[in-house]
């Protein structure tokens, strides 16, 4: 197993082992909640595996006892009594790029929830493509609780999971999910025991680090445009990846091995 070292992040822990890199939000006494500086190390760190072509998977996790309580709420009070502050400049120039910057990602990401996530930290875990939750990890909107419209994609986010009806209960009520009812609902793709999150997340995320990563870029690309398109369109786009895909070595690899009766060694190119 290789590990690799990222240039030091104050509210982020940044780490690669082999090629999964862990983005780990670092804030524990305030269940991570964010803050201009860690919206700041969570940019950076995503840039950093978004340039790294060696990175093959990502895990988003939380440090302590929570996942992520969405904006800091203290900051969020004192930018209001700021002069000129406009929350939706806020909002697009901090949660907005950040769930688009996941989701344009050329890798699957997995959030391993380890605690509770509330308002955009729920969203930054619904923008992941799986979401593996601790059997004591919980939800909440929590927006409308504030005031506020469910944001940082949530709108969008939940509905497609859960149906109107559902995500309206959600953001209106602002109830407390417990991981069990989530996985019944379909929020998160598995629930495991507290202490083995890290490990079964890392096992998940390893797994896919070994597979035709081109390949899996190019299918959640094709997934997550499916929800604006026609089925002509999504036919007809799935026609294009596959021209590209097929052009990859693993592809060659996938199929020759097949034939051959052994395991592919794919290299994700
Ligand atoms: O600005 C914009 O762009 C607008 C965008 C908004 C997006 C949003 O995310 S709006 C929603 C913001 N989040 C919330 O409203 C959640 C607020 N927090 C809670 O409801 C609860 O803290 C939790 C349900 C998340 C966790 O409850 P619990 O009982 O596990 O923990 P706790 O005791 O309430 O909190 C522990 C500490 O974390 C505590 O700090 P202290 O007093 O020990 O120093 C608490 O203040 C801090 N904390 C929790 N959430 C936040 C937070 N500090 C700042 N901001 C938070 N969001």
């Amino acid at each position: 197993m290789s590990e690799s070292t990222f240039a030091p992040l104050e509210h982020v822990e940044l780490s690669m082992t082999d090629s999964v890199a862990t983005i780990a939000l670092n804030r524990p006494d305030k269940r991570n909640a964010i803050n201009q500086a860690l919206h700041r190390d969570l940019t950076s760190a995503l840039r950093a595996v978004d340039r790294n072509s060696s990175v093959r998977a990502l895990l988003i996790t939380g440090r302590g006892p929570g996942f992520c309580a969405g904006q800091d709420l203290h900051e969020l009070g004192a930018a209001r009594a700021e002069p000129g502050f406009r929350i939706d400049e806020h909002v697009r120039t901090t949660f907005n790029r950040t769930v688009l910057t996941i989701r344009s990602l050329r890798m699957p990401v997995i959030a391993a929830i380890n605690g509770v996530a509330a308002g955009a930290g729920w969203s930054l875990a619904l923008a992941a493509d799986l979401r593996i939750a601790a059997a004591d990890a919980t939800f909440t909107q929590a927006f409308t609780r504030i005031g506020l419209v469910p944001d940082t994609g949530a709108t969008w986010l939940l509905p497609q999971l859960v149906g109107p009806a559902r995500a309206l209960q959600l953001a209106f009520l602002n109830e407390r999910l417990d991981a069990e009812k989530a996985l019944d609902w379909g929020l998160v793709n598995e629930v495991v025991p507290a202490e083995e999150l890290a490990s079964r997340s890392a096992a998940v995320a390893h797994e896919l680090a070994t597979m035709p990563t081109a390949a899996l870029a190019m299918t959640r690309r094709a997934i997550y445009r499916s929800a604006a398109v026609t089925l002509e369109d999504a036919l007809e786009y799935e026609a294009q990846l596959q021209q590209r895909a097929a052009a990859t070595n693993d592809h060659v690899e996938g199929l020759t091995s097949l034939l051959e009766r052994r395991d592919p060694v794919f290299t994700g190119r």
